[in-house]
């Protein structure tokens, strides 16, 4: 029989026309403020173009875009169809948006100009793509074989009626990146984000449509896609979107000129804010945040302290992932514990557990499960690795924790050898799979080592070939290497050579050794 019907754009979006917050401000974007109704009519715009090009429920459509409210109306305007939006990372190399593409078999990409330019050599590639939409950044440009995207939007009707779907429907995906194979898309459905907003921001974020939220990590990162757009539309408050790179300087004159009252960080951000204050000497006005908040990686207590310091103001440190769609461990507003992840949100469950799967005792290190109903209902087409993650209700996150007697968790490193560098997760083995390929390189082994402020940096162990010398300038030609040939974030910052690595009897990197070495 037919089920209740629910669907995430009609309750992110149209519920807040109705709830007669249409004249509310949703978007503040550059000097445009762009409300909820005008938010309904483009998201509504964007579902009609979809439909023209036949779009359906259960299709894909890959989003390559800036944070931009474009960003916003083509991700709801999907979901209101039933169609399935997938924001993907704008900062890869091409080749990984072909593989975005046929693994995901999208239909329709819409995508930024300049981003379209930097992919436009490999289309013949993409084998299940029909449409590709390009959002104008200039008069020039070449839009042969393309649709564009504000053409269309200005043709199209301002009406559409939510299609029928049911809250365990598909709604849109992420990709999450692994230590081996490829990334793995996560599928999300139509109640996650609604899970998300009601445990984890209206209870520790205490949101409110008063708010204006402002995330400096992007749409694209499941924890963007939360600060920065559904739980501010969840409540009807307002968001701050910064379509470039999230400088320190930008980020700080977006605060005092837009007046968040929420703020969105990751570590290595708050260490460049503390540095650039520092450095410049001059006090940014922030005094609009009511709360800053940061994940992605484990906050050093020191980046708390002298944030304190500087600004008067608390971070609270939490921990979540792409799979569960956001936080589920954090600290209180009222109850803050330097260093530690805090403790378990409400509306999620954690267990530790040893490698037998049993339950351990306070103080003891293991593997970290959590339960909760914004966890996705797995990775697309990786039944192996769907077996692996998801523990019927419990999702394995791949972290090392302990829970001390008083109910704080502390994080003790991945499980697997993947590398967060500024809050994204990066492959040892694709970085190492890259070094390979110079000229140069041997043998290559990549582990995360921690810089002074306690964060964490790709370092690439290098045995080079016979003959070639070791000097200051080849390692600076690996990073560069590095940099040319994968997204720029994930270059080693740091190169030693060596005359040989560790390894098992079977010949298996020992990558945890690498990380006892003196140096680190
Ligand atoms: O890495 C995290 O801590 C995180 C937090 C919220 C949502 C997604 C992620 C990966």
């Amino acid at each position: 029989g037919i089920g209740t019907p629910y669907n995430a754009s009609s309750r992110f979006i149209d519920d807040n026309v109705k709830n007669g917050m249409g004249d509310r401000v949703a978007i503040y974007y550059q000097d445009q403020q762009i409300t909820y109704r005008q938010l309904q009519e483009r998201v509504n715009r964007v579902g009609n173009m979809l439909t023209e090009l036949d779009l359906k429920m259960e299709n894909r459509v890959l989003l390559v875009c800036h944070d931009t409210p474009e960003f916003v109306y083509s991700f709801f305007g999907a979901i209101k169809l039933g169609a399935v939006p997938i924001p993907v990372n704008t900062m890869m190399k091409p080749s990984d948006y072909e593989y975005y593409l046929n693994n995901s078999r999208a239909r329709v990409l819409i995508i930024h100009q300049g981003l379209w330019e930097n992919i436009i050599h490999l289309k013949d590639r993409f084998i299940y793509l029909e449409y590709v939409i390009v959002i104008p950044e200039s008069d020039q440009g070449n839009f042969a074989g393309v649709l564009n995207f504000c053409d269309m939007m200005e043709n199209a009707g301002n009406m559409l009626d939510s299609c029928y779907t049911q809250s365990d429907d598909s709604a849109f995906w992420l990709f999450s990146s692994g230590s081996t194979g490829e990334p793995k898309g996560v599928i999300h459905l139509q109640h996650d984000m609604e899970y998300a907003l009601d445990h984890y921001a209206k209870n520790i974020l205490k949101i409110s449509k008063n708010d204006i939220c402002f995330s400096a990590s992007k749409l694209f990162f499941a924890y963007g896609l939360g600060g920065g757009m559904y739980f501010p539309f969840g409540v009807g408050a307002a968001t701050v979107l910064l379509p470039d790179r999230p400088f320190p300087e930008v980020v700080l004159q977006v605060i005092e000129k837009c007046r968040p009252t929420i703020f969105f960080g990751v570590p290595t951000l708050y260490g460049n804010l503390i540095d650039f204050t520092e450095k410049n000497g001059k006090l940014y006005d922030l005094s609009s945040l009511r709360i800053c908040v940061s994940a992605g990686e484990a906050l050093p207590a020191a980046f708390l302290r002298k944030w304190k310091k500087i600004y008067n103001l608390d971070i609270l440190d939490g921990i979540g992932s792409t799979e569960a769609l956001h936080i589920y461990l954090s600290n209180r507003i009222d109850d803050i514990r330097g260093g530690s992840s805090g403790k378990v949100v409400p509306g999620y469950e954690a267990r530790i557990v040893n490698e037998e799967g049993e339950d351990l005792p306070p103080n003891e290190v293991g593997d970290l499960l959590i339960r909760g109903d914004s966890i996705a209902q797995g990775y697309w087409n990786l039944h192996e690795q769907t077996k692996q993650k998801f523990l019927g209700e419990w999702l394995n996150t791949g972290d090392k924790y302990y829970m001390d007697e008083d109910g704080y968790y502390w994080y003790c490193g991945r499980s697997d050898d993947m590398i967060k560098t500024g809050g994204i997760w990066v492959s040892p083995i694709e970085i190492e799979n890259c070094l390979l390929r110079h000229e140069t390189v041997l043998e290559a082994a990549v582990v995360g080592v921690t810089d002074e402020n306690e964060l964490s940096l790709p370092k690439a162990y290098i045995v080079l070939k016979e003959g070639v010398q070791p000097t200051e300038d080849l390692a600076c030609e690996l990073k560069t290497f590095v940099k040319e040939n994968l997204a720029r974030y994930k270059y080693p910052r740091i190169i030693k050579f060596t005359d040989n690595l560790p390894k098992t009897t079977t010949g298996k990197i020992q990558r945890f050794k690498l990380k006892l070495d003196n140096d680190n």
